[in-house]
């Protein structure tokens, strides 16, 4: 069940290598119990670098809040061919 997980979430990098929006929290949240913890950051590479700077609180875990500021973040830098507001 978790390596089935495990192996979705390193396809779904093997196919969006750029990284160019942030995927959805319910992706990250393997276990779907509302928080990401380390361990699941580390299947996302971008995640697990910026963990520190995505807990904004510095709980250790990333709640749906903290995540989605973060990720709304990645999509205002998204490479050339995105619309400017
Ligand atoms: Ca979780
Ligand atoms: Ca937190």
């Amino acid at each position: 069940m978790r390596l089935k997980l495990v192996l979705g979430a390193a396809l779904l990098a093997l196919a969006n290598p750029s990284f160019a929006q942030a995927p959805p929290f319910a992706e990250v949240d393997q276990d779907g119990d509302g928080i990401i913890t380390r361990e699941e950051a580390a299947q996302h590479a971008e995640i697990s670098r910026q963990f520190d700077e995505i807990d904004r609180n510095q709980d250790g875990r990333l709640d749906r809040a903290e995540y989605e500021q973060w990720a709304a973040k990645q999509d205002d830098q998204a490479p050339a061919g995105a619309e400017p507001e």
